[in-house]
């Protein structure tokens, strides 16, 4: 693993927080392991392992039932990891992967049998080189027909430059970590306001209000810096909001999360039981496993 990479907590708390029955943990990777499943030669960086069976266990000891599984750049456009990881999930994963345009029908029918339900596109540029639009719309012809949704990760600063990509797109979107909001500048100022903008008027598109250990800058234990954010994001759009726990944590610099303090902070950002039913059971049950 690269030389200043942080692992993930090797002793998290069980939280204070009870998750409600069925809670889904909608944002987490594996990492290999490596010696089983490569990293990918473009990466750029190389992790540690975090495989299935530790995510799994944290899965149980934090009160999830399941987990939606991103595809992690660092094992590029191949996704076996993520792949046996639903295949030994006893249906209690889903998966995001990542595709190149030129996949073919029965590839993507196996992923679909698997449990994938979306693509991801990743703009941020630490972690790939994004292509030009073109790319994307080959891949958005392709996951038509099986009627997956797309997850965008990107910076804040960029999403003027997407936007028209963006609001092109007719299926459903969910939008990683707010759309990376600088939580140095106010909830109710300019910057955000386009993000609220994209989810105000466009219904398809979805956010994941997650990450706060690495969007803040005031820091732990309260991240008090980045709840008006996600509190006003729940808020606004209950019905479309995710909440997942982004273990292992890759690139964090600072500090390594306890996974269970994490889950300690979703009463801060959804305060009613309505709130936290819909963000981590309901919203992520209907995406995930009722319409795929
Ligand atoms: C996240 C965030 C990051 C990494 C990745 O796929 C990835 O490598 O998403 C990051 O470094 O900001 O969502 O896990």
């Amino acid at each position: 693993m690269d030389a200043n990479w942080l692992s993930f907590h090797p002793n998290p708390s069980k939280p204070t927080f009870v998750l409600p029955p069925g809670s889904v943990d909608a944002h987490c990777h594996v990492f290999g392991p490596g010696g089983q499943f490569p990293f990918a030669p473009e990466r750029k960086y190389t992790p540690c392992d975090a495989g299935k069976d530790q995510l799994f266990a944290l899965r149980d000891l934090l009160g999830f039932e399941k987990n939606v599984i991103v595809q992690a750049t660092c094992h590029g456009s191949d996704n076996s990891a993520m792949l046996d990881a639903l295949r030994c999930a006893n249906n209690r994963a889903r998966g995001v992967a990542t595709i190149r345009p030129d996949i073919s029908r029965s590839e993507l029918d196996e992923m679909h049998e698997a449990g994938v339900r979306a693509v991801r596109f990743n703009y941020v540029r630490r972690l790939v080189d994004p292509e030009p639009d073109a790319y994307y719309h080959r891949i958005v012809e392709k996951i038509a027909p099986l009627g997956w949704h797309i997850v965008v990760y990107f910076e804040a600063a960029d999403l003027a430059e997407r936007w028209s990509f963006f609001t092109s797109l007719t299926s459903r979107v969910v939008v990683d970590h707010m759309g990376r909001p600088d939580v140095s500048k106010p909830a109710d100022g300019a910057d955000f306001e386009l993000f609220l903008r994209l989810m105000r008027e466009h219904e398809n598109f979805w956010t994941k209000v997650t990450c706060p250990e690495r969007l803040t800058i005031s820091g732990p234990p309260g991240y008090d810096d980045v709840v008006p954010f996600a509190r006003r994001v729940v808020e606004e759009f209950p019905d479309r909001v995710l909440w997942g726990t982004d273990w292992p944590h890759p690139n964090l610099k600072g500090h390594m999360p306890d996974d269970g303090k994490l889950v300690d902070f979703i009463p801060r950002i959804a305060r009613t039981e309505e709130q936290q039913q819909k963000l981590l059971v309901e919203n992520p049950t209907r995406l995930y496993w009722e319409e795929g």
